[in-house]
């Protein structure tokens, strides 16, 4: 397996090597570093880049002079070590100010102190030159259906979104929003809970075009959901801004677990969509292999490191072997067997009229369906094909 380098384009949030491992069953069970302290270590182990949320850099209530010094000295270290600050978020989740969320609290004075946290700090990534502007409403939603007027929720939601999606094209900022989805925790229920549920927000949006999404894989697995399916749809609407990879198992609390750690197989699909792309064509994700995990409670400062390596190693494995399985001529015929290639051709003709495609008897009166009815797909040989792929077996 060979190391991390820059051209695969891994990034890592700080919050992610930089937890601190309390839980709601546990304090602490690590010190935490210095912001820069964690940029250089991840530069090490060969990421390309980093992104935050404001207070994971400068405490929350920070003086204007200190948030300045504190944002000056990561700017130089990332200079300095040859990393990129490829996205920014805000954290509207962690004061008790937003414990009814930011955008679509009951509190009209909550809603505008937010509004303006993240107006600031869509300064600040514009000013570090980040290109996406992650927007996770982590606190969003409701435990009790009597205490949220859904209706004039999304209203308020949206009208937060497109505030600040103005205010991005109003300055000229080289900034995309992406929305990110989570079905609960820490809110009972969260709105826009899936991909599915963000696009159809982001279709009513006045500023649409430059709001996407950033689907995180175990969020996606919370709810029951395919995550490589999800990204596809986002895809195929030109939606995909950024991804979060981790790991989950099932349905259960939001784990943050390696890339891989989790559905393995479901990781293979993922990693091979992402590199390789659709099997036809189409779109492809060019952004940062983007990782938002924790490393485990039990593990100290060594364990962080091996487990933010860990995440790039899997990746990569999963890249080396998805790419045996595209190149493999008898995945090639298994994919021909299985009419893979054949939804790539439009239902209707090329000029085919409706008037024209009612006429063909072809299609339906004389059509023997018998033959269809008993076609062999062989997708489950095309699977198997993947598993031995996946699992070195070929
Ligand atoms: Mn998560």
């Amino acid at each position: 397996m060979r190391s991390p380098v820059k051209d695969d384009k891994f990034s890592f949030g700080l919050w992610t090597v930089g937890w601190p491992a309390a839980d709601p069953f546990g304090s602490a069970t690590r010190e935490t570093l210095a912001p820069w302290d964690y940029a250089t270590k991840l530069a090490e182990l060969g990421a390309w880049g980093i992104t935050f949320h404001d207070d994971d850099v400068v405490p929350f209530g920070s003086s204007d002079s200190e948030r300045e010094r504190i944002n000056d000295r990561l700017r130089s270290t990332c200079e300095d070590v040859d990393l990129v600050i490829e996205m920014v978020t805000t954290n509207t989740f962690t004061h008790p100010i937003f414990k009814d969320g930011a955008f679509t609290s009951n509190d009209r004075s909550v809603r505008r102190y937010a509004l303006r946290k993240i107006l600031r700090n869509v300064d600040l990534a514009a000013s570090l030159g980040a290109s996406t502007f992650v927007m996770w409403g982590g606190r969003e939603g409701a435990e009790y259906d009597s205490s949220k007027d859904y209706h004039a929720a999304y209203s308020r939601y949206a009208e937060g979104i497109d505030t600040v999606a103005g205010y991005i094209k109003d300055r000229g900022y080289g900034l995309r929003i992406a929305l990110e989805p989570k079905p609960n925790e820490p809110r009972g229920d969260i709105l826009l809970p899936t991909v599915g549920h963000a696009l159809g927000f982001i279709a009513q949006l006045e500023n649409a075009d430059i709001v996407g999404l950033n689907p995180e894989v175990g969020h996606e697995q919370m709810a029951n959901l395919n995550y490589t399916a999800g990204i596809a749809q986002a895809l195929w609407q030109d939606k995909l801004f950024h991804i979060d990879l981790n790991g989950q198992k099932g349905l259960k609390y939001d784990q943050d677990l390696v890339f891989g750690h989790g559905d393995l197989l479901s990781a293979f699909f993922t990693v091979d969509l992402i590199e390789n792309g659709f099997p036809g064509g189409g779109p492809r994700y060019e952004g940062p292999r983007h990782f938002d995990y924790k490393p485990s409670r039990t593990e100290g400062l060594p364990g962080v490191w091996e487990s933010a390596k860990a995440n790039m190693e899997l990746y990569l494995t999963l890249k080396e072997r998805a790419a045996a399985f595209r190149a493999d001529p008898e995945v090639e015929e298994a994919l021909r067997y299985s009419g893979v290639y054949e939804l790539g051709e439009p239902t209707l003709g090329e000029g085919e009229s409706l008037e024209d495609f009612l006429a063909d008897r072809s299609a339906f009166e004389d059509f023997d369906v018998r033959t269809p009815a008993e076609r062999d797909y062989g997708f489950v040989r095309l699977h198997q094909l993947a598993v031995m792929h996946l699992t070195g077996a070929r």
